[in-house]
């Protein structure tokens, strides 16, 4: 662990992490029936500054609309939860996050503390210094952590919300939502709570715009895992070969993200000793982003051992954030 700038780090990814998950989960994806990778290798640094870039678009209504809603009910949400320390997982630049913080701050002056886990160093050290030199009193660690199998090593004590925002459990497949709201329903105490922002579905108009934008800011978001793979792994894809995909799949109500090839390609990663071979026309599906009912989601919360304490959505009713306590 360093402190620096007033925030404290503390990296639990295995230091082979970017090398041995990478490689393990590129060979299971690579060589199914179905091709896929997992959404968390977007995030290196040219990713994370993507996303942020994708945040700004006019089609990307989940970013805006979010804080629509924090923005009219922060104050109501950290009232109601309670906490002195807010905890958020894929924290990434914790822009949001602040409206959050501004309430919490202003509740518990000079006692209140934020810890961003995120498994992306550089987005958690850019938002961990900015926070710092906005909120004087706050107390600020920055956790480098796979939220998808490292919950056990939130900070315990007091009262915690811990906070998943931008509808990030969207890219869960639906197995794995349901092993995270377990994971986590363990590791909370009477006095905690879990905000939620969940995207809520909606037309097929809006959706898949957002996910296939005009300037072609996500295409290049998505493509850009190849480039991580080429540099990590030492892989040779071409780039130019892949078309951005996106398509709203109505029955399971997501967006499925993909990369499909242009041409028959064959790819090496030597650091895998794998050669694989996609056909034209084949595709690597790289992100579902599922999009929920507010049925859907009480059901799926209640089975977790959740009660609900809040519910709050903008006018459309396009998003959502919800306040959940352990049942
Ligand atoms: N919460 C922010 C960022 C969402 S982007 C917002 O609402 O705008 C998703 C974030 O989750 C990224 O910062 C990414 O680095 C992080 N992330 C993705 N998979 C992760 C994992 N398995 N463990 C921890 N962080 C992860
Ligand atoms: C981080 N996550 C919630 C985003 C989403 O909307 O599913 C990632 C993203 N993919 C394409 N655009 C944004």
């Amino acid at each position: 662990m360093s402190t620096s700038n007033d925030f404290t780090y503390a990296d639990h990814l295995p230091a082979d992490f970017s090398d041995s998950a990478l490689r393990a989960d590129v060979r299971l994806g690579l060589t199914a029936p179905s091709k896929w990778l997992p959404p968390k290798w977007f995030y290196d640094k040219v990713g994370s500054e993507l996303f942020e870039d994708i945040t700004r678009l006019p089609e990307y209504y989940p970013t805006r609309t979010e804080r629509a809603i924090l923005t009219r009910h922060a104050d109501e949400i950290v009232r109601v939860a309670g906490a002195d320390t807010l905890i958020e997982l894929g924290s990434g630049s914790s822009e949001k996050t602040r409206l959050l913080l501004d309430a919490l701050t202003s509740r518990a002056p000079g006692g209140a503390s934020y810890v961003a886990l995120d498994v992306s160093e550089d987005a958690l050290r850019s938002a961990c210094a900015a926070l710092v030199a906005t909120y004087p009193t706050l107390r600020v660690g920055a956790l480098r952590a796979d939220f998808t199998h490292q919950l056990n090593l939130l900070p315990r004590g007091g009262a915690r919300t811990v906070a998943f925002l931008g509808s990030t459990i969207g890219n869960f497949e639906p197995a794995e939502r349901d092993q995270f709201l377990a994971s986590l329903r363990a590791g909370l105490g009477e006095r905690d709570t879990f905000l939620l922002g969940a995207d809520l579905v909606k037309p097929a108009e809006i959706l898949v715009p957002a996910y296939d934008d005009d300037a072609g800011v996500t295409a290049a978001f998505n493509l850009n895992v190849l480039d991580v793979l080429n540099h990590r792994l030492g892989a040779d894809f071409d780039r130019a070969a892949f078309e951005h995909v996106a398509v709203w799949d109505e029955q399971n109500s997501w967006i499925e993200m993909h990369l499909r090839a242009r041409r028959d390609v064959v790819v090496q990663l030597p650091d895998l000793g794998l050669q694989v071979e996609i056909m034209q026309g084949e595709s690597i599906r790289t992100e579902i982003s599922a999009k929920f009912r507010r049925d859907g989601l009480t059901d799926e919360l209640t089975a977790a051992g959740f009660v609900e304490r809040g519910w709050w959505t903008d006018e459309q009713q396009w998003f959502s954030l919800s306040l959940w306590a352990p049942a």
